[in-house]
This record gives C-alpha cells, structure tokens and sequence, in this order.
C-alpha cells in the first residue's frame, strides 16, 4: 500500500474516477475537514486533469457549480467541509433536483466517533437534503484495506451514472458524504506522481463502471389535430427546438417562454396573445401540446384549464409537469423528433395566430418607443437586441442568463431573442444564487468557444448572491456583463395583488422592500467594473466587454404596474384589428 494516509489515498481515488467519467470542472470552498479532498483538486488542477474554482461561501460555490453544469452540459462537484458549509449547498441543490441539473455534492464529515457527541463543527449530514437528491451515499472512513479501490471507483462511477441520469433520463443532484479521519493532509513529501497500483482505475483511462440506456423505443406518430397551439416552457435545448420543428412541420403556432433556445422561433408577445379573449374567441386551440414546464404566466394555466382544450405534455425525462392537472397524455420526447407526418393543416387557425402575433408584437415596440425614460422592458429589449445585432460566428455562441423576477417576464413580453443559449433558474425560480450561477454558465460556454454572455437581473437578485462578485486573484473570470435593473426593490410585487391601490400603506415596507444600496461602490469593493447608464448610452454599454462587469440600469418602479396596464390596452386594441 501507498505511504499516504488513507483519506488522501481515498480524496485522490475519487477526483481520478470523477476525471475519468467526465468531469471537467470543479468547485471548492475552503475548510479543515475536506483537505485532502482540497489537495488533490488542486493537484488535478495542477496537472490539467479538471479546472477549479475556489469560492468563499458554500452558496456561492453550489450555485457556481450549478451554473457551471448547466452551461456544459456535464456534473460538475462542488466539495465543502462539515457542519453549516453543508446546509448552505441546500437552495442549489434544490434547484438542481427540479431542473435536472447534473450536481455532485461532495461533503466532507466527521467520522462517527465524532457524531453526535459535541465535537465541533458537526451536523447531523446523513440524507441531509432529503429526497432533493436522486441518491445519497455515506461512503464510510476510508481504510488502508484490499478492496477499498474498487468501493471507492464503483462509487464514484455510481454518482456519475445517476447524477447524469444515463440510465434513467432523469439527471439531478447526488449527495455523497464523506467521513474522513486524520491525518487529513498529505505526507510532507507530497502526493506522489501517480497512483499505486492498487489504487489504479481501469487501464484504459475510462471509468470503472459504464452504464447506456437500452435502444429507442419505437412511438407511434403523433396524431395531427390541425388547431393545436405548441407552448415552450423550461426544458432541454434539444427538445425544445425539436418542438419547434414539429411546430414548423405541422403549421402549428408556437409560443416559447425565453428560457430555451426555442425563444427564437416563438411567436412574439406570447403571454400576451395567451390572455387575449378576442384572439381566443377567433382561434381557440383544441389541443395543447405543453413541451417541458411552463412556468412564466398565469394566462398558460388559464389556457390549459379551459374546458374546449385537450392537454397533451412532453416532459424532457420521467417526471412530467402538470400543475393544473389536465393532462390528458403524457408523451415520450421522441414524438417530436418524428416530424413528417403531413397532417392536415388548418390554415385559418395558423393565421389568426400570426397575425395577431404581427399585430401584438408591432404594438409591443410602438409603445416602448413612445415611451419616455427607461423601464424595465426597455432594459430587456435592449439586451435582446444587443444579442440580435453584435455577433457573428467567429464570436462564438452567446449566452443569455436570466434572472427569476421581473426580468425573465418582461423579455416574454418584448422578445425576441435571437438564437442562443439561454439558462434560467426556472426549476424553483429563486432571486437567489443568480450572479453564481451566470458567473458558472459563462465560464462553461466560453471554454467551449462560447461567445460573451450577458445576464438579466433585478436589483435584489444581484444583491442577493453579491458574495458572487468576491472572486480570489488566481481564479478563472468570464467575459459577462451583468444587466441589473435597479428599482430599488421589488417591482414584480407592484404588478401582483400586493401592488394594488387598497395595499399601498403596507407596500413598501413588506414588498417593496428598498435598501438603497449604492451598486456603484458595492461594485468598488469586489474590484467588479460598473457603469450606470441612462436612456442615451445604454445600447452602447453593452457592447460586448471583457471581464466581469455591472451595467446598472436605473428604473422608477413606481411607474411599473400602471406601465403594464397601459401596454396590455395598447396589445388588445392592435390585435382587436
Ligand atoms: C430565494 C428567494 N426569496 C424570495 C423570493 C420571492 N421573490 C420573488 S421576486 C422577488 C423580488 C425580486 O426583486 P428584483 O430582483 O429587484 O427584481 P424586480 O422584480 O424588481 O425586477 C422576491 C423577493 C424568491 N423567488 N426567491
Ligand atoms: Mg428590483
């Protein structure tokens, strides 16, 4: 056996077999407990075996990590010492489990001499995010023992296969914990070069363990009702552009929220078109195909629970979205793939469709144009459009990550977006995390060729994850410009039920909730650059930068309920005709 201690021996197994089933990125954050976990990601860092990231708040890194596996594409851990470290991991991890998102929470512990009995820094970490995660190990002390090498791997190569959801199409977050005993770091001389033979892993350089999925299984073709209306919600990239090829094949419209690439293809002023009673009255679908989870407007669940409707859905694994519970089918993903069935069209239905769309979304910039100052949406179309006009291919992709509150709502509004890649924290729409997980989404995309990356952020979201922006000296930085709209508060809750008249004493002290935080110097202290900008300059501030940048927007949220109230009339009175 090897002279280092086993929980080293144990640590450089795990990042090697972690390696070795495609992990390209990890992130750390500092602690006693989880050193010899810390030593060999920075040996594997050393060595170009993986990319670290080191943070200094536990949320900051689950949700760096979360960002990291969403813009990638593949698990990525993130690895914390015992006690409160571990329950800051929770919102992250919770998010991943409700967006399937590939995330291997590694947590270091004491090992059981120590449980339960006051030693410091100790919690009760066994199943500690419940039924959040798709499994939890505990993996035991590591022992200097035959047979530990292949306890370990398999393991590791376990964690992969169901975080990644190889077998079952349903990725999400693992929970491994960690006991380990001291010695927790490794000898003086250092880790040696290369593993010993009893800890080696396969010798073809794979994982120890593969898991595949068995064959397609044949579907029958989806039937072709011609009045079917095609809504986009939250979902894979892949599903959701094979629902708008299926759309396109059927002359069926289609209305996509902007947190798929989908949003491109989608018709414009969607959940505006969704509550218009006129258009509904000339050209109510009969059947719904709902592709993903449609989270973004209250006028999708109004449709979906109308009684002239059939609902069909599409859910990107096993588990399906139905909040309304009209479900009449649940179908598998690859009906959509299959898109040559040449069904009867309907072209009456279609083109009521369109046209209202060209009529809605002409509405749609004819108002914000006549109106003065910036909003909200003007923040929105302007990052839109800057997506639209600056990049062409050599650039690379861009990214576009936006934030849960008003934001993602108000780009639903003035769309439309280009094609490219959009990441949202639509599983549990939290403010918080958001700064991280752009951060994470930017730096993944732009290792593989990504272009820039902007995100949409109200100013609580931002301030919420403002640990994002404390990012030590050595570490990996992405070209991201971060779009905040600043109203001081928030605006969602001026358009909700809250935000009406009879509401207004209590408003703002238990909605509004100001703090008045000047963005400029919060910005100063983290070394992060900002600009504020106003109606004249803000086009031209986000022009594609290096680095990590603010571009504040300032807004009046006072004006924004009645701002939407006045859009709606200006929609209704164009599609009216
Ligand atoms: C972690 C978390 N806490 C609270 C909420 C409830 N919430 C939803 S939107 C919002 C306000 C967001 O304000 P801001 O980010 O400034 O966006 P705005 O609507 O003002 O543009 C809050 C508190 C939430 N979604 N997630
Ligand atoms: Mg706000």
């Amino acid at each position: 056996m090897s002279s280092m201690g086993a929980a080293s021996q144990f640590a450089a197994v795990l990042i090697d077999e972690l390696v070795r089933g495609g992990v390209t990125e990890a992130v750390l954050a500092p602690g006693s407990r989880n050193a010899p976990l810390s030593f060999a990601l920075h040996d594997a860092d050393r060595t170009g075996r993986l990319r670290l990231h080191v943070r200094i708040d536990e949320r900051t890194a689950g949700f760096l990590a979360l960002g990291l596996a969403k813009g990638s594409g593949r698990p990525v851990p993130v690895i914390t010492t015992s006690g409160t470290a571990t329950a800051n991991l929770h919102p992250a991890v919770l998010e991943a489990d409700a967006a399937g998102t590939p995330l291997l929470v590694l947590t270091a512990d004491r090992p059981p001499e120590l449980r339960g009995r006051g030693a410091n820094q100790t919690v009760n970490q066994i199943q500690l995010y419940g039924d959040a995660v798709r499994l939890f190990a505990e993996v035991g002390v590591p022992e200097d023992r035959p047979g530990q090498n292949a306890h370990w791997r398999s393991t590791a190569s376990r964690a992969l296969v169901v975080a990644t959801g190889a077998l079952s199409g349903d990725p999400g977050p693992v929970h491994l914990n960690l006991a380990l005993r001291e010695p927790l770091v490794p000898d003086p001389q250092g880790l040696p070069a290369s593993l010993p033979a009893d800890l080696a892993g396969r010798s073809n350089g794979g994982p120890w363990t593969r898991a595949k999925a068995g064959p397609r299984r044949s579907v029958p073709p989806y039937d072709g009702v011609p009045r079917t209306l095609v809504i986009v919600g939250d979902c894979s990239n892949r599903l959701a552009l094979a629902a708008v090829a299926l759309a396109a094949d059927r002359g069926w419209p289609l209305i996509a929220e902007p947190v798929t690439s989908a949003a491109a293809c989608g018709l414009p002023a969607g959940p505006l078109l969704l509550a218009d009673p006129g258009l509904l009255a000339r050209a109510h679908p009969e059947r719904v195909l709902v592709v993903g989870r449609p989270t973004l407007s209250r006028a999708v669940g109004a449709l979906l629970r109308s009684p002239e409707v059939e609902v069909d859905v599409v859910p990107s694994g096993p588990r399906w979205a139905d909040a309304s519970g009209v479900a009449a089918r649940v179908l598998d993903a690859d009906v959509l793939e299959d898109s040559a069935l040449g069904a009867a069209r309907d072209r009456g239905f279609l083109h009521a469709w369109l046209d209202a769309a060209g009529a809605a979304g002409g509405a749609v910039q004819a108002f914000l144009d006549g109106e003065p100052g910036l909003t909200g949406l003007h923040a929105a179309r302007a990052v839109s459009r800057t997506l639209t006009g600056r990049h062409t291919a050599a650039d690379g992709e861009p990214l576009l990550v936006v934030g849960s509150s008003s934001g993602v709502r108000d780009l639903d509004v003035v769309g439309r977006l280009p094609p490219v890649q959009v990441v949202a924290n639509r599983g549990v729409a939290g403010i918080d995390g958001m700064v991280s997980t752009a951060v994470g989404a930017a730096l993944a995309t732009q290792r593989s060729g990504g272009g820039p990356a902007y995100a949409l952020l109200g100013d609580l979201t931002f301030l919420h994850d403002a640990t994002a922006l404390m990012i030590g000296p050595g570490e990996p930085r992405p070209d991201l410009t971060l779009v905040v709209v600043n109203d001081d508060g928030g605006g969602i809750f001026t358009r909700l039920e809250p935000g009406a008249a009879e509401h207004a004493a209590a408003f703002e002290r238990i909605f509004g909730t100001p703090t008045g935080v000047d963005l400029a110097a919060l910005c100063a202290a983290s070394g992060t650059a900002h600009r504020r900008v106003g109606e004249a300059d803000l086009r031209a501030a986000l022009l594609p930068q290096p680095g990590l940048r603010v571009v504040e927007v300032p807004v009046e949220r006072g004006r924004t309920r009645e701002l939407h109230e006045r859009l709606l009339a200006a929609v209704r009175s164009a599609t009216a005709g």
